[in-house]
């Protein structure tokens, strides 16, 4: 039996560099998100969405950094909330930019330890966001929640102490095809296993997938999934800011959520980097959706036809 889904509107975009991911919780909803989970005889709860934490003044030295009071607000409130509702249900964020994740992993993460099991992290992204606070070039701070998450150095004292971090190898990421030189040799050190586009190409998703989730159930981890609208192809997912040619096929990209439903290991899901003012007529919302769909059990046999 699946545990009731729990929607959790992030509307966060203070970390990106263009306006619009606070719209993408009404995205989600308006393309039929909860409608979509009933149909699979999933008791759904929709939270609403989270509001923003006072801000307390954050300066920092690299000052490239652009709205970290606002990053470590988000932070942790939705830390709290993944906290709490990982405890309730399966929670589902809907971003949102990236940045998001460093609450929502966080939090995780800290469910998971008050359960004495591992978290695991499955990256889906055509970015690594494993970026510092020092290490920014851009200033945009969803380049950074991975590195956060993970105990990377200098977010301390800037962002909430972290109760559990996620050990780096417990992180797959997957998609990746945009790396800039400091998360490279950050990844490298880290020890984080990265399989970019090419690996996908030649090896195949199914084979890198199926080996990480081996690893996550040996060990009776959980995994939080966190997908970025940017680790699908620009063709079949225009409505992100952050867009990088040559990502995951629609059917790629269902294979890994029917592979994830399957494997009964996933806890939590965000859902980010939707930029519904880029969107075309809300193609890119309702790809999301359909794909938590597979996630949360849907048969591509029982799909209804609709055209994109
Ligand atoms: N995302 N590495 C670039 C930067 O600005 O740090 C891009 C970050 C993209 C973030 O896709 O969530
Ligand atoms: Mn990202
Ligand atoms: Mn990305
Ligand atoms: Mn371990």
């Amino acid at each position: 039996m699946t545990k009731p889904c729990i929607l959790i509107g992030a509307p966060v975009q203070d970390g990106a560099g263009r306006l619009g991911c606070d719209m993408g919780p009404s995205a989600y909803r308006a393309a039929g998100l909860r409608e979509v989970l009933l149909d699979l005889d999933i008791e759904v709860y929709d939270r609403g969405n989270v509001a923003l934490a006072p801000l307390r003044p954050i300066v920092h030295p690299n000052a490239a950094v652009r709205l970290l009071a606002e990053y470590d607000a988000w932070t942790r409130v939705l830390s709290q909330v993944a906290f709490e509702t990982g405890g309730e249900g399966f929670p589902i964020f809907l971003g949102g930019d990236h940045s998001l994740s460093a609450g929502t992993i966080s939090g995780m993460a800290r469910r998971a330890a008050h359960e004495g099991r591992p978290l695991f992290v499955l990256w889906l992204d055509a970015h690594p966001d494993f970026h510092t606070l020092e290490t920014t070039t851009s200033g945009n701070l969803h380049g950074t929640p991975m590195a956060y998450v993970t105990g990377q150095p200098g977010f301390m004292p800037f962002l909430p102490a972290l109760h559990a971090t996620t050990e780096p190898e417990h992180v797959c990421m997957i998609g990746i095809r945009s790396v800039d030189p400091a998360e490279r040799t950050a990844l490298r050190a880290a020890g984080v296993t990265v399989h970019d586009m090419r690996a996908v190409d030649e090896e195949g998703l199914a084979p890198l997938l199926r080996a990480f989730l081996d690893r996550v159930a040996a060990v009776h981890g959980v995994l939080h999934v966190s997908l970025d609208v940017d680790f699908l192809d620009p063709g079949i997912a225009p409505g992100v800011g952050t867009t990088v040619p040559g990502g995951a096929t629609f059917r790629e990209t269902h294979l890994a959520m029917e592979m994830l439903h399957d494997s009964g290991l996933v806890r939590s899901l965000d859902l980010v980097e939707l930029n519904p003012f880029l969107d075309e007529r809300g193609r890119t919302a309702l790809l999301m959706v359909d794909l938590a769909a597979s996630l949360m059990g849907r048969r591509i046999f029982d799909r209804p036809t609709r055209s994109f």
